[in-house]
């Protein structure tokens, strides 16, 4: 679902609860001076009005496309540290009524191992995220210009019983997703990308999974349980929701239980990219040998910020040493340029033993890099669609 005529409105059915706080009062959009887009909606808001988010005097100073696409706050008029905490300053889910793709935080970690915390993942990206900007240079695409973009807020999940939370967490996703295009959901856990799965699976078929981690979460079971973080792509596996041949793990390394876990990871038609490949072959390889397996069909890509070096990303739950710096991580992502990268997730994000938030920092550029990968390959589906 898309529109090319977005207002701004006051949206009570949302099933999931919001980010940061509700807005207020609404009118309709209008862009303020300093924008580089300022043809926006016309209307103010009645003077006195209570003020609503990114609003100046009573009038948003959201920037709104000529496509009618509702951005960020003016960041000249409105600086970055004021509102509430949204995705990238983006509009909340009772700001716009139709919208391109969601951001959707769910705040689970019942399945880790580990050490817990993941749960607070979202609202630590959120804040994080304050200074993502529109332009996005190394994919050159403006990903809230192009797509209405919302913060759908968190999808609320049972804490201690796992099998609920599966459900509440499929069926959650799967009404985001009736309602758009695409999701790029916040963790969390990794246990939650099954279910997320699910809904995606429902929506576009079994997908291809690009998983970025340093763990292959391809256990089958976990002290007798069949859903942790863990075990996510093998619960997937089993239940036919990725195709398996033209999926790829990238980033694994650490140690392992038994050299039969990577046996058994194979076993399941898995191919795997290990992190010291990056090294050995260079970028150009990394990214033609995921390509190459993966091909044009729909594209999950999965982020463990473990994947990252714990020098990069020491606020997570399961750290491995020797892995990827963030520079190597934003230029491996953005390498995936051209994929049909229809949703994903960024998991594992736990604040509380993160440091000057850089945990939080790459995990919302990340979830920036996502949805610029995701704008490129709506671009290039219209592109083929007119041509
Ligand atoms: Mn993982």
């Amino acid at each position: 679902m898309s529109s090319s005529s977005t207002q701004l409105v006051m949206n009570t059915s949302a099933d999931a609860a919001p980010a940061g706080a509700c807005c207020n009062g609404m009118g309709n959009g209008k862009a303020a001076k300093g924008a580089s887009e300022s043809e926006g909606v016309k209307g103010t808001a009645s003077a006195g009005a209570p003020a609503f988010d990114g609003a100046v005097g009573g009038e948003t100073t959201r920037v709104v496309s000529e496509a009618g696409k509702v951005g960020q706050p003016d960041p000249h008029v409105y600086p970055r540290y004021c509102g509430f905490s949204t995705y990238a300053r983006l509009p909340s889910i009772h700001e716009v009524s139709n919208f391109d793709v969601a951001v959707v935080g769910i705040p689970f970690d019942a399945g880790c191992t580990y050490r817990p915390g993941a749960r607070f993942g979202p609202e630590a990206i959120r804040c994080a995220s304050r200074l993502i900007r529109r332009y996005n240079m190394g994919t050159e695409v403006y990903p809230f210009r192009d797509m209405q973009v919302v913060d759908y807020g968190d999808i609320p999940c049972n804490p201690f019983n796992i099998p609920k939370a599966i459900d509440e967490i499929s069926t959650g996703v799967g009404n985001v997703l009736g309602r758009c295009d695409g999701v790029v959901i916040i963790g969390g856990d990794h246990t939650i990308s099954y279910p997320s799965l699910k809904a995606i699976s429902d929506k576009f078929g079994p997908v291809s999974l690009v998983h970025f981690d340093s763990h292959f979460d391809t256990w089958d079971e976990y002290f007798g349980e069949k859903c942790t973080h863990g075990t996510p792509f093998k619960r997937a596996i089993d239940d036919g929701l990725i195709d398996t041949s033209r999926s790829m793990h990238v980033g694994i390394r650490g140690s392992v239980n038994d050299h039969e876990d990577i046996v058994a990871d194979e076993q399941l038609g898995m191919k795997t990219i290990f992190c010291s490949e990056l090294d050995d072959n260079g970028f150009d390889w990394v990214a033609n040998k995921i390509k190459n397996r993966v091909g044009t069909g729909p594209v999950y890509l999965s982020l463990d910020i473990d994947v990252a070096d714990p020098a990069f990303a020491p606020g997570t739950g399961t750290p491995e040493v020797g892995g990827f710096s963030s520079r190597e991580l934003i230029r491996l992502l953005r390498s995936m340029k051209g994929l049909n990268i229809v949703s994903g997730d960024v998991v594992e994000v736990a604040p509380a033993y993160d440091h000057a938030d850089i945990t939080a920092q790459l995990g919302a550029n990340i979830v920036f890099e996502i949805l610029s990968l995701m704008a490129v390959a709506r671009r290039n589906k219209t592109a083929t669609t007119s041509a």
